[in-house]
This record gives C-alpha cells, structure tokens and sequence, in this order.
C-alpha cells in the first residue's frame, strides 16, 4: 500500500533540511559558533519553509515541539560517529523505535542503509522491521542509500551501484530514497527509474564552493525526475542560510 507523503512534500515536492551531521561527523568538522545551536537550525527550517527538517531522537526531545513548531519532523532511527574503526565496513546501529519518534511528533522516520558494506544484510534486516512498523501507524520512511564498503570502494558513485541501491530501495518498501548525486543527469536518469514509484531525493554532500554550483546539481536532478533535496550543509553552512533556502525553494515548488 502506497503511503501518503502529503505530511512532508509540497506539491508532490521535498525539501528536507538534514541536520544529523553532529552525530555522523562531529561538531570539530561541519560546525561553526553559529550553526552548532539546533534552536538556529529550527529556525531555519521554520522560516525556510522547508517541507521537513531531520534530527536524531536526542535533539528532536530538547528542541522540537510539535504543538508549536510548524515543519514537519523526520526522526533518524539510525546513525553512527566518525570515530571508529573499521569504518571502510560501515554499520550505523538502529537508536530509536518508530514509536519513540511517533511520540516525539515525527511526521516521517529515516534509516540509513551503507549498500556494500559487511553489514548490509543487517542494516536491511532493521530496515525491514522499521519499514512493517511504520507501515502499521501509516507513517513514510525514508532511506538514505549510501553505497560504501570494500565491496564498491571506488564505484561508490557509479551509475551501476547507484542504481543498484536505488532499486533495493524499492524492494525494500522504502517510500522516499535519499541518494548522493554523481553528477551526471543521464545516470541520475537511470537512477531514478531504477526506483520505481519510490521517490528519490538528492542527498547534499560538503557545501559547494559557490551556490550556483549547488543549485544547478538541484536542477540537474529535478530535470530527470527526482522529487527534491534532503541537504544540511549547502544551506545552514551558507552565510545567509535563509536567502539561499528561498533560491532552493523557488527551484523546487514555482
Ligand atoms: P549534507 O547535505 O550535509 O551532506 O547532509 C546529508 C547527509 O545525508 C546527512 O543526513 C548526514 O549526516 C550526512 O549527509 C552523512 O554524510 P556522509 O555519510 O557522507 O559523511
């Protein structure tokens, strides 16, 4: 049963403001005085008028509120840090239940599934649990679907194992896939239809070194049939994250 992704799209459109960066990288890393504050990042979010903003359970409980906070929450079920060994075979634990991000006012829940790793099996195993729960309380789940392991050292961005991860997504139930963009409209192409009726959603990756590199890579995907962004660091790391959400934002719904 297709679920309804009303909640969190505009116009059948996503703009999704990803802030799980302090958990996967660390404050050292992405953070500025400014941008290490949630409360800035809500804000943002809020007057960005984006169609969702994505938090870990631990800041979703201190700093949003659903009866006040209009953006729609996605709680990230799974994450890992940067910090340990091992990390060319990728596992990030499941941290939160869909009934915990249900009582945090989660409007969508989001996994990330590392499509090559040793423990790929295991994340599609949790995956999967999430996925039947959801489904249960007719929430969406999204899947963030990061090629990375031994197995595709190298080809992580190829138009093969991009597409490769986009169609497991599929079959694995996932309403909304979120995958890294590797420049080539034409692969993206592919990509996008190698998910099916699953939409797809450009992942953002380390700030461009001009905005209109960042926002040409949005049209680029939009061209071929992606259905938006879940982007962090091209926004709230931008000198003035509320005029280039406006551009994003103008690109995506007018
Ligand atoms: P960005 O737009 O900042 O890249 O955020 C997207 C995202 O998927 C975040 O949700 C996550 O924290 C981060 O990228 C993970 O990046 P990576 O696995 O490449 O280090």
């Amino acid at each position: 049963m297709e679920v309804d992704l009303s909640k969190i799209t505009k116009n059948g459109r996503a703009m999704f403001l990803a802030y799980d960066q302090g958990m996967e990288h660390g404050p050292e890393q992405d953070f500025t005085d400014e941008n290490i504050d949630p409360q800035k990042i809500l804000d943002i979010a809020e007057k960005g008028q984006f169609t969702g903003v994505i938090f870990q359970k631990g800041i979703a409980e201190k700093y949003y509120n659903p009866k006040v906070n209009r953006v729609p929450l996605i709680v990230k079920l799974n994450g890992k840090t940067d910090l340990r060994e091992g990390l060319d075979e990728p596992y990030a634990p499941q941290l939160c239940s869909v009934e915990e991000a249900i009582e945090l006012g989660a409007a969508a829940v989001g996994y990330t599934i590392y499509v090559g790793s040793q423990f790929e099996g295991k994340m599609m195993q949790e995956f999967s649990a999430i996925e039947q729960e959801a489904e249960r309380h007719k929430l969406p789940v999204i899947a963030w679907m990061y090629p990375r392991g031994k197995a595709v050292a190298g080809k992580e961005n190829s138009r093969e194992i991009l597409a490769y991860a986009a169609r497991l997504g599929l079959e694995l139930g996932a309403d909304i896939i979120k995958i890294p963009y590797n420049g080539n409209k034409e692969d993206f192409e592919w990509v996008v239809k190698a998910a099916g009726k699953t939409k797809v959603v450009m992942s953002g990756g380390p700030k461009t070194e001009t905005r209109e590199e960042f926002l040409a890579m949005v049209k680029d995907v939009l061209s071929v049939g992606a259905a938006g962004v879940a982007v962090g660091r091209n926004i709230w790391q931008d000198d003035n994250p509320l005029e280039i959400s406006q551009q994003l934002s103008k690109i995506l719904f007018f």
